[in-house]
């Protein structure tokens, strides 16, 4: 929870007791600690561009609320999975949280997952003007009457990409019976079910480790956490399926941001906002740099038509079968930007 007590308000107190001038004050006031702390919790490395425009949100909001409001980042899954992140959110232990809406909030909010549906948005174009437009908003409306707070702007993982250490997935073929971890997520299981894969839900916390003893053979991630989280340590190929497009929330307790006054929130909102699409400018350039730096570290790619991986799904009924989920309002309002889908 954010800290109740403002130091004005400690101030006055004192002030009015009459003691104030003499009477040392606690070294959390003196040393001019905050009014309000917001712990933020985020599951890649600190190099990621998530953390370090995070960072750079939380400084200026040091510095625009004169130090009432202090955001403290912990990445790179520091306070657990995301499992447990997302609890600690809920229950108020966890201020702020950013949080894939096809990962773990799936669970709490099904339609949440619907922007990561197979081989859906084509680019980037189409998926910001459904994502900061009528997508968008629908969704931070069910996430609202879920009772979370949630920010407007929307953070970039980017498409993502399978990489293994077995060998390259051409065809739908080369995934039959493949071993492959997927976050915490119906749909994504669905999805490799769908193309014939074995899919395990595990937290990302735990990715590395599964690959390296061979729980699991494969995974799938975009080019900035690949090489944020050292996987091409632990796998030989990479990909390219751009097999659908994740990103990332950021949610907030809502009894942490009631606790803090209006002209704090909306320094926070602006700051991260901004950030977030600086963040998502970081992000598209390094999905296409880090290619070139990854080969160089061993990583082997590869293209494949996407259109032989969306007939299977077509043929499994993927799309029939979400869309039934998600509903007819959601389905619409994705299909006005990836063109139809069923
Ligand atoms: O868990 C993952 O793979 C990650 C880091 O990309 C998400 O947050 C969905």
């Amino acid at each position: 929870m954010a800290r109740q007590i403002s130091r004005r308000r400690f101030t006055r107190l004192m002030l009015v007791s009459g003691t104030a001038i003499s009477c040392a004050l606690p070294a959390r006031w003196a040393a001019g600690a905050a009014d309000f702390t917001f712990k933020w919790g985020t599951n890649v490395p600190e190099t990621h561009p998530l953390n370090v425009h995070a960072r750079k949100a939380a400084e200026a909001i040091k510095q625009e609320t004169n130090g009432r409001l202090d955001v403290q980042l912990f990445p790179n899954n520091q306070l657990g999975g995301d499992s447990d992140m997302f609890s600690q959110l809920r229950s108020g232990a966890l201020e702020c949280f950013s949080l894939s809406g096809v990962n773990v909030l799936s669970t709490l909010i099904p339609s949440a997952s619907i922007w990561g549906i197979g081989f859906g948005f084509p680019n980037y174009q189409a998926l910001w003007s459904a994502l900061d437009g009528k997508l968008g908003a629908h969704l931070r409306g069910q996430i609202n009457k879920a009772g979370l707070v949630v920010m407007d702007k929307i953070w970039d993982n980017g498409f993502r990409q399978i990489t293994t250490s077995t060998k390259p997935i051409v065809t739908p073929a080369d995934l039959q019976g493949l071993k492959i971890r997927v976050p915490i997520s119906a749909l994504w299981t669905s999805l490799f079910k769908s193309l014939g894969a074995s899919p395990t839900s595990i937290n990302f916390a735990e990715v590395y480790s599964a690959l390296q003893t061979k729980v699991v053979d494969a995974q799938e991630n975009p080019p900035a956490i690949i090489s944020s989280a050292k996987l091409y340590e632990v796998q030989k190929y990479c990909s390219l399926t751009n097999h659908m497009w994740d990103g990332w929330w950021l949610l907030v307790n809502r009894r942490a941001w009631q606790s803090v006054p209006k002209d704090i929130q909306d320094i926070f909102a602006k700051n991260v906002n901004a950030a977030a699409l600086a963040q998502r400018e970081d992000v598209a350039k390094q999905n296409e740099t880090l290619k070139a730096d990854l080969a160089a570290k061993g990583l082997i790619f590869n293209d494949v038509n996407p259109e032989s991986f969306r007939e299977v799904l077509r043929k499994a009924n993927f799309y029939g079968e979400w869309k039934g989920k998600f509903g007819d309002e959601a389905w619409q309002l994705l299909e006005e930007s990836t063109g139809k889908l069923v």
